[in-house]
């Protein structure tokens, strides 16, 4: 009997420990329920540079990577000289849902390293393209080098492709410049800069930039969505290369083993209440975005569907 008593005695215990852990568990989906997640796929990328004046007016929308480094006499820049390869993306983000959001990350998988010491260091801004006249909205291109058994349907060389390129026609006396448009203007302040260290980053590692601020201001239509430009304005003095998957590695008619993935832009979004038990008992405060003074304005909301406390806010 008094085994039967301790080992029972074992099992309300046991039982105990699993309704606290199926608790935790309750809790933490509660928490996830929270919040929207999306992933957007990049509607537009490619890269600019000046590192040789020869690619000065070449456009590589179709290509699987981009690139950012240095140069190697390019534009008169010594060898080395910083920021003389940028790269361009953009997102498309109509059809978001209309919850607040909580942040914004943009994630690229490194491709691989090129020239450069196995030591570089690069420190890599994520700008604001601004409106630049009739530089913007900037075209992605038809431009693809290299690897020509597997370039993507609708490419041409980097030299005859049409789109963005560093210095394009009326910026460059090079007759092949008559199809490009010069790159944009961005903002000199960054939105958010993310070191990538060499010796510790391997090809397919993920690099992200939190974007959070400037991708709640293009929700809001505060300023115009045009998109970012990653670049380094640093330099060790040599020519350096740091590729990052784009798009387009995915049309690519025969595959490369090095690709991964394209761009990609993190969202998550502050869920709204669905069920007026979602306000009560404290619930109300979760949603700190919708800025509910008490549980009855989160009850309102759920009972109108949003318009009441929406209508206040205009
Ligand atoms: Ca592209
Ligand atoms: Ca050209």
């Amino acid at each position: 009997m008094k085994n039967t008593l301790i080992s029972k005695s074992r099992r309300a215990h046991f039982l105990g420990a699993v309704l606290a852990a199926v608790a935790v568990q309750y809790s933490g989906a509660a928490l996830a329920a929270n919040t929207l997640s999306r992933t957007l796929t990049v509607e537009a990328d490619t890269l600019v540079r000046t590192d040789l004046d020869v690619r000065r007016n070449d456009n590589y929308g179709k290509q699987q990577i981009l690139v950012i480094g240095t140069g190697r006499g390019g534009d008169g820049q010594p060898y080395g000289a910083a920021d003389a390869m940028r790269a361009l993306v953009r997102f498309d983000l109509a059809g978001l849902p209309t919850e607040p959001l909580i942040s914004a990350n943009l994630v690229l998988s490194v491709y691989q390293f090129g020239s450069g010491s196995p030591t570089s260091v690069f420190t890599i801004g994520a700008h604001r393209i601004v409106p630049s006249g009739l530089r913007t909205p900037w075209e992605e291109g038809n431009g693809f080098e290299g690897w020509p058994v597997g370039a993507p349907a609708g490419s041409v060389d980097v030299d005859a492709a049409f789109g963005v390129a560093w210095s394009g026609l009326g910026d460059n006396p090079d007759p092949s410049a008559a199809n490009n448009k010069t790159q944009p203007d961005f903002d000199a302040v960054a939105e958010a800069t993310t070191l990538v260290d060499r010796a510790t980053t391997l090809s397919g590692d993920l690099i992200q930039w939190n974007v959070s601020s400037i991708v709640k201001k293009w929700i809001r239509a505060e300023v115009p969505n045009l998109g970012l430009m990653l670049r380094d304005s640093t330099s060790a003095g040599d020519f350096r290369e740091l590729y990052f998957d784009a798009k387009d590695g995915a049309a690519l008619t025969v595959p490369d083993p090095k690709w991964h993935a394209a761009p990609r832009l993190l969202l998550v979004f502050q869920a709204e209440p669905d069920l007026k038990s979602d306000c009560k008992n404290d619930g109300w405060r979760r949603y700190s975005l919708f800025q509910f003074k008490n549980q009855g304005e989160c009850v309102s909301y759920v009972a109108t569907h949003g318009r009441n406390v929406k209508d206040e806010k205009d």
